[in-house]
């Protein structure tokens, strides 16, 4: 059977994931088939050109013809989209996969958390946090749970940008609160704090963050509207950190930044256990330091031997992945769990699990006090 799949948004994310589809393929036989008939959107001309480079056979201004055509439908448009077709999807009973963080608010994300439960397991709704992906992470998550790290004690995620740190950078809608929900917090901590609790949230590791203290700050209150003489307000944060206390006592930190000069696309995970260590770079994703064994130093690990995940798909031992693969790898996940029915994670409830810490540290910081997660 041929998945028909339709697709909102055709920027970014857009080229992103219909990457991903092309390739699958070509490097992932045993994926299902697919076939991307429909590209959603606003602006019919821009939309044309975007479906004719992405390899898509239609396109369509209106989603709301194509949530229930369509045999699997992908939400990649700005934020404040995510919630009404993503519901309608889901109510029609075709699985969703949405970009990340699920929405601007709790509420909304609660909202469609709700929604999906209610679809059920054999209608996946996946939220897309393509980090989980990068094998490097997968690989240490299998170490964790094998207890190698002992009883996990302390966390650190940071991820610093720099897009923002001119003040004449253009204003966005990623710099609007009705639109984005947050800045560097939404767009940014949602992917830390997700990998956080992947790697760590079990029972029998650190469990879920139980209280946050949070501060929000934003350097620059406008910017320049691209192509005239306006300006428009800046409504969210350029930069967040925040202290976490988890289920079983471990204490982390947490950083994010769209204002750090120099770093672009710079995340960063530390772990620390009674027996030993980790930590991952986005900027090196091949590879995997860990220390344990009482040594006193931290070991490289290069993720790319064929018994690493996902590198027997891919080239012989030493050639390195990238970015882009984490794409193909999520969907390659996705899609294979709606062709089998299977449940998939990252679902809306790691999305609102996310949401959740992110809105108690935005109330930590409003209120200056310790938040509890209920
Ligand atoms: C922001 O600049 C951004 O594109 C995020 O929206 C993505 O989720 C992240 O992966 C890279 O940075």
């Amino acid at each position: 059977m041929t998945l028909e799949i339709g697709v909102l948004g055709y920027r970014f994310m857009g080229k992103a994931h219909a990457n991903a589809m092309a390739r699958l393929p070509m490097f992932f036989p045993d994926a299902p088939e697919i076939e991307r008939i429909v590209l959603v959107g606003r602006d019919e001309e821009a939309l044309s050109d975007a479906a004719d480079r992405l390899g898509f056979s239609s396109v369509s201004t209106d989603w709301t013809e194509v949530v229930d055509e369509v045999d699997v439908f992908y939400n990649l448009g700005p934020n404040h989209v995510h919630r009404e077709p993503s519901i309608a999807a889901l109510e029609a009973g075709t699985p969703v996969f949405c970009e990340k963080p699920l929405a601007p608010t709790l509420e909304e994300a609660d909202e469609m958390a709700e929604t999906a439960r209610e679809a059920g397991d054999d209608v996946p709704a996946g939220c897309a946090f393509n980090y989980r992906f990068v094998p490097a992470i997968q690989y240490a998550k299998r170490l964790l749970e094998a207890g190698e790290l002992g009883e996990i004690q302390q966390v650190r995620g940071r991820y610093l940008q720099d897009w923002l740190v001119d003040p004449e950078a253009p204003w966005s809608w990623r710099n609007d609160e009705e639109m984005a929900g947050s800045g560097a917090l939404g767009d940014l901590g949602s992917h830390t704090v997700d990998l956080l609790r992947f790697l760590v949230g079990s029972d029998d590791l650190a469990g879920e963050i139980e209280r946050v203290s949070g501060h929000l700050q934003t350097f620059v209150d406008e910017r320049p509207v691209e192509g005239g003489d306006e300006t428009r307000s800046v409504t969210v944060d350029d930069a967040y950190t925040a202290q976490l206390e988890f289920e079983n006592g471990a204490v982390g930190s947490l950083e994010g930044t769209r204002v750090a000069a120099g770093h672009k696309n710079d995340h960063t995970i530390e772990i620390h256990g009674s027996e030993g260590s980790l930590q991952f770079s986005l900027e090196r994703l091949n590879e995997l330091e860990v220390l344990r064994d009482g040594n006193r130093g931290y070991e490289t690990i290069l993720v790319t031997d064929e018994d690493d995940p996902y590198v027997d798909h891919w080239w012989p031992p030493g050639h390195v992945l990238g970015w882009e693969h984490t794409f193909i790898h999520e969907n390659y996940e996705f899609l294979s769990a709606v062709a089998n029915g299977d449940a998939f994670e990252p679902n809306f409830d790691d999305g609102l699990a996310a949401q959740q810490v992110l809105d108690a540290i935005e109330r930590s910081d409003e209120q200056g006090e310790w938040v509890s997660l209920e």
